[in-house]
């Protein structure tokens, strides 16, 4: 754990994060770590903005900062060609929160999966043409809203009538999303971070 990282988080102080960072990619600290720092760090900004020390503004410019320093992580995350199989992506629609989705998508390529990201506010149907054109084995849907559990349920809802629900497991993830919102969306898994995510995974398809 780097202190000075979250703290740096917490205060929006980019230079300080991004140059943390590097340091810490210098010294090969675990990618995951970084991120695990960033995101407490993000958890402080999130606390701050319940409490109206942090506005909307704050929270535009700690998604601007993240940003950046994932960017610095996927330079050095990229593992070349992917070797298992795909996993399709995406943040369920009304919602435009990407920072953690994308997280796990950089993570889920580092380890040799085929990332198919659908990208934010994505509708069912996008998710029924990703899931018959590319035949994942998996699906992840990011969800950082609670007043979104219900489209992600009727999402879920909706794969299963068009005859697919059994072709795919659904990951269900995101700040808010417990087993409880797993359950009540019909999930097959909730997953809290990215590297349970590529154990899941690795899991479903047969890599060990
Ligand atoms: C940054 C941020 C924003 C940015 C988002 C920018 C972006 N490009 O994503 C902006 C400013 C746009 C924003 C807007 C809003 N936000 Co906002 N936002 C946040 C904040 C501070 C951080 C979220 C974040 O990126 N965390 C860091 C990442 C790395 O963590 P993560 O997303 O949880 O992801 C990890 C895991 O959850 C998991 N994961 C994530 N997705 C997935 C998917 C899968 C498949 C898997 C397996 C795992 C997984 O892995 C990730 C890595 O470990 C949170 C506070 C918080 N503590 O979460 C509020 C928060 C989510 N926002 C909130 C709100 C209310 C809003 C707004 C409604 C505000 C407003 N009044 O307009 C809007 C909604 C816009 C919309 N329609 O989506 C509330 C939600 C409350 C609730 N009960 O739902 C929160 C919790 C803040 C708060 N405490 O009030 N927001």
């Amino acid at each position: 754990m780097n202190s000075k990282l979250i703290e740096a988080m917490a205060e929006l102080d980019e230079d300080t994060v991004l140059d943390e960072v590097q340091k810490m990619i210098s010294s090969n600290t675990a990618p995951l770590d970084i991120v695990a720092d960033l995101q407490e760090g993000m958890s402080i900004i999130g606390k701050r903005f319940e409490k109206e020390e942090y506005y909307l503004s704050e929270l535009i410019m700690s998604a601007e900062i993240f940003e950046q320093a994932s960017a610095l992580l996927g330079e050095n995350a990229d593992s070349g060609s992917s070797k298992f199989g795909s996993f399709v992506l995406g943040t369920i629609y009304d919602d435009i929160h990407d920072i953690g989705k994308n997280i796990v998508g950089t993570i889920m390529r580092s380890n040799g999966f085929d990332v198919i990201d659908l990208g934010v506010d994505v509708s069912t149907e996008k998710y029924i043409a990703a899931i018959k054109e590319r035949k994942p084995k998996v699906i992840g849907i990011s969800c950082l809203l609670t007043t979104c559990f219900d489209n992600v349920r009727q999402c879920i809802r909706e794969i299963e009538d068009a005859g697919l629900r059994q072709d795919v497991k659904i990951i269900f993830g995101g700040g808010p999303v417990d087993e409880a919102a797993g359950r009540y969306v019909n999930a097959d898994i909730v997953c809290k971070n990215a590297q349970q995510t590529v154990d899941y995974c690795k899991k479903i398809m047969g890599v060990n």
